[in-house]
Order: structure tokens, then sequence, then C-alpha cells
């Protein structure tokens, strides 16, 4: 087993991504692991989570269709937030379709996701067009994707050999996926980026099927790299107070796990 690398080390390795090197370099800057899953339906709330919660993650996941009031100005004024406060956009769409749709889904329609989102993903029930259709747009933009190798509801159909050809997949197209949504480490390529959602302070679910593990079991047991929260910062009282405390239990557990 090789030394665990630091994300600063990772950021620096030949064949990274340039988009999961500058993820990986602002997370050691940041001292941040934390993604916020920014599940609300008003704009106006999503930028005040986004300006306030800001220098606390390292990514704003989205999920624009909850959005009421979706506008042009909306995607506009997070990407200004973005650039200010150093966190990546990742719009959580799970594209699966065939490449050609993908491809209009991606770039086209209400959202125009691709003028905006650093990160997207996709599921990997369609094959490897799903990602080369992605690709034939946000490559050039300097965008990238995670594939859906597991998730983190009960029952879920992404185990076993379906996450095994989803690493695979990822592999033969790492010039656009820069990692995984997943529960743990798949890959060894320290270049893959594994982000896991279903985190909470404590484990339980949510009674529709969610099933959450903790910040310290997810970074430093299971080995992956970025926790996504959602609820457990939304419904705090305190949401900054929540949002530290899921920082600093991330960015303590990879010490750990580093040795440090
Ligand atoms: F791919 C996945 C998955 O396997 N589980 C998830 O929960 C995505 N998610 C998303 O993470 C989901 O759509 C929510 O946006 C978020 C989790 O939110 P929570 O409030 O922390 O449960």
């Amino acid at each position: 087993q090789n030394p665990e690398l630091s994300y600063a080390d990772r950021a620096e390795l030949p064949n990274v991504h340039p988009l999961a090197s500058k993820l990986l370099r602002l997370m050691e800057e940041k001292q941040s692991n934390l993604c916020l899953s920014a599940d609300v339906t008003s704009s106006e709330e999503l930028l005040q989570l986004a300006d306030s919660l800001g220098p606390k993650i390292c990514v704003l996941k989205t999920h624009v269709d909850i959005l009421k009031d979706y506008t042009v100005a909306l995607s506009q004024k997070l990407q200004a937030l973005a650039e200010k406060h150093n966190f990546l956009i990742f719009e959580d769409r799970k594209f699966a379709d065939i490449g050609n749709t993908v491809r209009h889904q991606y770039e086209g329609g209400l959202y125009q996701i691709s003028s905006w989102s650093h990160i997207v993903n996709a599921h990997a029930v369609p094959g490897p067009g799903v990602v080369k259709g992605l690709s034939a747009v946000g490559k050039a933009l300097g965008r990238g994707c995670l594939l859906i190798a597991q998730m983190s509801s009960k029952g879920s159909l992404a185990t076993g050999e379906y996450t095994k050809a989803t690493l695979k997949m990822a592999e033969e197209q790492s010039d656009f996926v820069i990692g995984f949504i997943c529960g743990s480490k798949i890959a060894n390529r320290p270049e893959f980026i594994h982000m896991t959602p279903g985190v909470q302070m404590l484990a339980g679910g949510d009674g529709l099927g969610q099933q959450y593990t903790t910040p310290e079991e997810v970074i430093n047991n299971k080995g992956s790299d970025v926790i996504i929260v959602g609820r457990g910062v939304l419904e705090a009282p305190n949401r900054l107070k929540a949002a530290e405390s899921y920082r600093k239990s991330g960015w303590d557990a990879y010490a750990k796990r580093l040795g440090r």
C-alpha cells in the first residue's frame, strides 16, 4: 500500500485533470472537504447560502430544477460567488440518457448547465456514450464529470459489478471524468476524486430511503475525499455553525487518515 497522498500532492500529479487539480488545491487552501448540498427552492435563499457558507466549503452542489424562480441572472450571481469565495459549482443533474440527448440537456434548455456549472454527474447505466455526449460540450469549457458508481439510498442497484464497470468507464474517459459519487474509495488512481452523499453527524436515515454515515466514517474509514451534506446543515438552527462543524469534522478525519 502506497503512503497516503495529501490533496495538495494529488493536485500536482502529472496526469491530474486541471479541474480536479483546482479542486484539490482549493480544498487544501481552505482546509475544507465539505460540499454543501444547497437543496433550497428559492433563488434568494440559494444565493444567501452560497455567500454566507461559501468560505467554509469546497463545492456548492445545486439542483436547479427544484428552484421555483430560476433565471439566467441566478447562474451569473452563483458564478460570481464561486469566484469570490473560491469554491466550485456542481449541478447534481444525474444525466442518464444517450449521448446525443445528454449533449442537448447539458448545453441547452432552460438551464444551460454547461455555461455555469464546473462539475456535473452522470449515471453509468447508458454506457460510455453518456460521457462522450457530455464531453462533447464540456471538455472545451474545462468542465468535469463525476460518474455515479454507488448511491446512498437504501436498495440502490449501483453495487458490485455495476460499480466496477463504472470505474472502468471513468478510466477510459479520464480526460473528462474527474471522479465518482460513491460510498467509499473505489479507485486507486489518486487523480480521481471520491465524493460521498448521505452524511450527517449521526448515522441514520430520513424515511424516504436516504441512509446517513458520519464524516469520520466516510473520510477516515471509507477513504472518500469529499463529504456532501444537505439537511445536516440546512435544517440546523444555525447554518453557519453547522457548516463549520461539518468542515471541521471532515478535515479532522482527513488529517487523521494522513497521520498528521
Ligand atoms: F447520488 C446521490 C446519492 O447517492 N445520494 C444523495 O443523497 C445524490 N444525493 C444527493 O445528495 C441528493 O439528491 C441530495 O441533494 C443530497 C443529500 O442531501 P441530504 O439532505 O444530506 O440527505
